[in-house]
């Protein structure tokens, strides 16, 4: 079944109506949601409208249709990619079986772990961005902020589903506590480190979908391998949704840049703060502080529990089918820069001990084509000044390198010069302070901050002066 049924309370194309004990428990779960929506979700603009697309099929062209939406009517839903034929199981011990319609006993737990650890990030992330709409840049960053916001919604909807329908009443009580954890709660935190994180600022917001949604993106593809084949297909469908929210970070970082540019070229020799831009250097603290954040989101270096993930058929490496020919992943090693005992090494690890550090380099590899991207703004601009990845060693709270201390290129250094020179690296209060004392609102079509150059085009081709939010 590919067509989306609207008319029932829980928008889905599965064929929800047929199972009326998942109907019900759902039906219970959505007036939590939106408990929860109302009271940790955007502040403030629930009775506005706001030029959204939402999925209306789920098939690759045209699943989406845009229009006036207020965010509590959103049409919140379940979407899985369809059915494949037969589909296999595409790496581990089960390679070639049948992909599993249901959940394999054995499995049963790491698998509930790796779905609710997915679920936590989606109501989290809407959680540390819901005070941003105060000051937004301009209608047309807000609507996209308003997109993302309801679209992660929509990703806690397709886990809980799953949680609900196929793991019984475990499910069900995970499926509450991912509304009763909070970002940033000491006492109740959400799960993984970087969506605890205050997001207090649009600059922050534009790193956050740059670095973290990225994150977001080569899970999903990794989750997009299970032999759990209803895991699969949703995350399938997330993953076209997620591709916009990069795009929300990767351009707005470089929108922000791309003004700082404009600012210098008008103005040689001046402090681009006197006309309200950002310098370039704070921007790179930025980057540095949420490109790092989110490198520890691969987890750690070696990982028995990666290799247990890998070997059961639960997650696989991003592109798996296309990019691997030996599937089990039984032979080989993966050298791995390690740190241990205060030192440097090289280690080689059996394959699938290294899947989070696989995962991790193709994450760092797609940043780095983002670094590039915004140089060429610098380049086009005629100046001088370039973005730099920090190394994957800096600023790590999770993995080897958490056990000690490394400059921006990755050089080991001791806690001193670390102490010391922290500053020189990521935003310092009073940067912190300025970056948020430019955040106004401001909210005329067509209008933008003066730290924010405009897009160079509208949302679904409509112009850029577009009233995308009715205020
Ligand atoms: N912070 O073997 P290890 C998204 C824990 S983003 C705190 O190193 P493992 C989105 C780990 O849980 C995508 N704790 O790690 C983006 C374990 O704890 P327990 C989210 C961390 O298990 C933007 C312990 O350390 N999806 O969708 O191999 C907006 C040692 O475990 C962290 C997923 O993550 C951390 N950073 O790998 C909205 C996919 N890292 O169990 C949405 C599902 C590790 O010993 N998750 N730990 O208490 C996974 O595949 C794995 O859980 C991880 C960790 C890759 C995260
Ligand atoms: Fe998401
Ligand atoms: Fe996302």
């Amino acid at each position: 079944m590919t067509s989306i049924d609207y008319s029932s309370k829980i928008p889905n194309n599965v064929d929800l109506s047929s199972d009326k004990r998942l109907q019900r428990a759902l039906e219970s779960w959505q007036p939590d949601y939106l408990d929860w929506w109302n009271s940790v979700g955007p502040t403030d603009f629930n009775a506005n409208d706001i030029y959204l697309r939402t999925a209306v099929s789920v098939e690759r062209d045209g699943w989406a249709h845009f229009d006036y939406v207020k965010m509590p009517d959103y049409r919140w839903g379940i979407f899985l990619t369809p059915h494949e034929g037969e589909r296999k199981i595409g790496f581990g011990d089960h390679y070639g079986e049948d992909a599993w319609q249901s959940v394999p006993g054995e499995y049963r737990n790491s698998l509930r772990r790796l779905i609710v650890t997915q679920a936590d990030t989606e109501p989290a992330s809407v959680e540390q961005q819901r005070l941003l709409g105060h000051t937004a840049p301009s209608l047309y960053d807000l609507r996209n902020l308003f997109q993302v916001n309801v679209e992660e919604g929509r990703h806690l909807w397709a886990m809980v589903y799953l949680l609900q329908s196929y793991f019984g009443r475990d499910g069900r009580e995970e499926a509450d506590e991912l509304l009763e954890r909070r970002s940033g709660n000491p006492d109740h935190p959400r799960i993984l480190g970087t969506f605890n994180e205050p997001c207090e600022e649009w600059l922050s917001f534009f790193c956050f979908t740059m670095f973290t949604d990225r994150d977001g993106k080569f899970q999903l593809l990794a989750l997009a391998e299970s032999g759990f084949d209803p895991l699969a297909r949703t995350c399938r469908f997330m993953l076209t949704e997620e591709a916009h929210h990069l795009f929300v970070g990767q351009t707005g970082v470089g929108r922000v840049i791309q003004r700082t540019c404009e600012v210098m070229n008008e103005n040689p020799g001046k402090d681009v703060r006197e006309y309200g831009a950002i310098p370039f250097e704070i921007i790179q603290k930025y980057i540095n502080f949420w490109a790092s954040s989110s490198t520890d989101l691969y987890g750690a270096e070696v990982s028995s529990n990666s290799a247990n993930f890998f070997r059961s058929g639960l997650k696989g490496r991003a592109y798996e089918e296309k990019k691997y020919t030996d599937h089990k992943a039984l032979e080989g090693a993966y050298e791995i820069n390690r740190f241990t005992d205060g030192k440097l090494s090289k280690e080689e690890v059996p394959l699938r001990n290294a899947m989070n550090e696989i995962l991790r380099d193709e994450y760092i590899a797609d940043n780095q084509k983002g670094i590039e991207y915004w140089n060429k703004i610098c380049e086009r601009a005629g100046i001088d000044y370039r973005f730099k990845l920090p190394h994957r060693r800096f600023n790590r709270k999770i993995g080897d390198y958490a056990t000690g201390w490394f400059d921006l290129e990755g050089n080991s250094i001791d806690e001193t010069t670390w102490t010391t020179r922290a500053s020189e690296w990521l935003p310092t209060r009073e940067e912190r302070e300025y970056v948020k004392s430019l955040m106004k609102r401001c909210v005329k079509p067509g209008e933008f901050a003066a730290w924010i150059a405009p897009p160079s085009k509208g949302i679904n081709g409509q112009p850029v002066e577009f009233e995308y939010v009715k205020l």
